[in-house]
């Protein structure tokens, strides 16, 4: 069965509504745009599962090893690893995956990740009975959380400003 341009497209949109069919909504969803040489990544999104369910795996066509991780100050240090068993999302509750914090980590990649482009990236989930289920993505790739979540884009503007005032050198 080939449903895989039905669910991204379901998957593009953020609204609740277009979430109905499938058993997690996601919302906010980003990866960080990568640099050359770099060869891993995060993916963040907001994850709330109906009826309760877990997040035990991705993958994506661009990472040879995409796995969920954690990410927690350990000692002093801030240390990331595999989330063992998968990450729990309780029902109806919306669950973070933010820098810092729980991500979905795309490793090996075969190419980078370039600023507004997107990234296919296909989410596993278990629901409460032990069914898995895929979810496909296309997350848009920027330098930080979309807008609303991070910092706002004004800073770039006032740069350009800046850049546009200098006389030119001659
Ligand atoms: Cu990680």
């Amino acid at each position: 069965m080939k449903l895989h341009s039905l669910i991204t497209a379901v998957a593009l949109a953020t609204s609740a509504l277009c979430a109905l069919a499938q058993t997690v909504e996601v919302q906010n969803a980003w990866a960080r745009a990568t640099v050359k040489g770099q060869m891993a990544t995060g993916a963040f999104m907001t994850l709330t599962a109906k009826d309760g369910a877990k997040l035990v795996g991705a993958s994506s066509p661009v990472a040879g090893v995409a796995q969920v991780h954690e990410m927690k100050m350990d000692g002093g240090v801030m240390k990331m690893a595999e989330v063992k068993g998968g990450l729990e999302l309780p029902a109806g509750k919306a669950v973070e995956l933010k820098p810092g914090g729980y991500h979905v980590m795309l490793m090996d990649l075969k190419e980078p990740l370039m600023k507004d482009s997107s990234v296919p990236v296909t989410l596993i989930f278990k629901d409460a009975k032990g069914v898995e289920s895929k979810q496909e993505l296309k997350l848009p790739v920027t330098m930080s959380a979309p807008a609303g979540m991070g910092k706002p884009a004004a800073m770039d503007h006032s740069m350009h400003n800046m850049h546009g005032d200098k006389p030119a050198a001659k």
